[in-house]
């Protein structure tokens, strides 16, 4: 009932858009790999009948419009933006899953009650500004003009970025979503759950929340070969003591993760003590409680560290998104679905964070996992087989017809 060559060739082929010599896939927002795969998606989503739109902060949307359109439409979505030297799968298949169930129901002469649409955010991964689910927190009316502030390492802010990009980032208010009936999202699972139970898809019962740090710390330049250790304030020193710390922390607790993932050392010569330090701190846990005790603690070993060594620091939100369970309703029809899909029903929480975390404000979420080879994700080795893909785009297809009332 779906047509699992097409969505492995659409794969393949948006996979080739910002592909690296290492084989992983390189898209960052508002470049022009990005506008190329929008281009591309855009010709996928009209050969698969739909209504093409982007919105004003980038959304490329796809709409089957339903035979009551007094209903709130259903939302699928996901993004095709992608992390430095990242893989083909992460964002991608949920997004051309996306299309392929709504060409297969156009193909399969079925007429859904509700529209549905089909979204590519914008700019989900934060790669670029340190800030994401920028087109997911539009539509679901919390992105603030404010949060457009943010830049990137060549001084671009969001705002300006988008401008360069031909959107309207003025007009952000009216790519907010008045009302949705239900969000859907099928993704990576991005770990090794669903492979070490020889399963090839899985229902999420909840997010794990992204909490992003940025920590400056500052000291004191000087000659590396006439400055003797006791008389050093140098930055780096303690940050590489605060790392090990960050992870002792975090690795205290069953369910913590934390990652320090960006570094920036001034002036950065061989011979010369740092001046300063720049790091980044990725902290999550899917219980809010943890890991805000997590976030004390480190926020703590910081002070402590730098008042003992007279260094200055300044710790600053990136971004702080709270842990999001699934809902219980769209659990349950999944694992409905599960059975004209042929599969068991597995449960597990995700990671990962996704767009649907955006709207849990809004209406009921919920996501679909596809089995990821060896767990890996952001990084050139990410790998779904095409049959996995395919059954969970299955999934998905029978989930989207019993929403519907079928
Ligand atoms: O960082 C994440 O969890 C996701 O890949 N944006
Ligand atoms: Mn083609
Ligand atoms: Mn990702
Ligand atoms: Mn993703």
């Amino acid at each position: 009932m779906i047509q699992g060559e097409r969505l492995w060739h659409r794969l393949m082929e948006l996979g080739e858009i910002g592909k690296q010599d290492s084989g992983g896939v390189t898209r960052l927002s508002f470049t022009p790999e990005d506008r190329n795969a929008k281009a591309l998606t855009a010709s996928y989503m009209k050969e698969a009948g739909l209504e093409v739109r982007e919105d004003a902060v980038g959304n490329l949307i796809g709409r089957k419009e339903g035979s009551n359109p007094q209903l709130a439409p259903i939302i699928i979505g996901s993004h095709i933006d992608t992390v430095y030297d990242g893989g083909r799968f992460d964002g991608a298949l949920g997004v051309l899953s996306g299309i392929e169930v709504l060409q297969s129901i156009g193909d399969n002469g079925i007429i859904l009650q509700r529209s549905v649409e089909v979204v590519a955010f914008t700019d989900e991964e934060g790669a670029r500004f340190g800030f994401g689910m920028i087109g997911s927190r539009a539509m679901a009316g919390t992105l603030k003009a404010s949060d457009l502030a943010h830049c990137d390492q060549e001084g671009v802010s969001i705002q300006e970025a988008m401008l360069q990009d031909g959107l309207n980032p003025a007009e952000l208010k009216k790519a907010a979503s008045s009302a949705i009936h239900a969000y859907l999202e099928l993704h990576i699972e991005q770990g090794k759950v669903l492979e070490s139970q020889g399963k090839q898809v899985g229902i999420v019962t909840g997010i794990s929340g992204p909490l992003w740090m940025k920590v400056t710390l500052e000291g004191e330049a000087g000659h590396a070969g006439a400055t003797p250790m006791r008389l050093r304030r140098d930055p780096l020193a303690v940050a590489a003591a605060l790392m090990v710390e960050i992870e002792q922390i975090a690795s205290s607790y069953p369910g913590t993760v934390a990652t320090v993932g960006k570094l920036q050392v001034y002036p950065g010569g061989i011979n010369i003590i740092p001046s300063k330090v720049e790091f980044s701190i990725d902290l999550r846990d899917i219980d809010a409680v943890i890991r805000d005790q997590a976030e004390v603690r480190i926020r703590k070993a910081i002070q402590t560290t730098c008042e003992a060594r007279e260094i200055s620091w300044d710790v600053e939100d990136y971004q702080r998104v709270p842990p999001t369970p699934c809902s219980e309703d769209l659990q349950a029809v999944i694992t409905e679905a599960c059975i004209p899909s042929g599969v068991d029903p597995v449960y597990l929480p995700s990671g990962a964070g996704h767009d649907a975390m955006q709207f849990r404000e809004v209406c009921p979420i919920g996501m679909i996992f596809v089995r990821s080879r060896e767990g890996i994700s952001h990084s050139p080795s990410e790998w779904s087989t095409q049959e996995d893909c395919e059954k969970g785009t299955e999934l998905l297809y029978h989930t989207l017809l019993l929403l519907d009332g079928r």
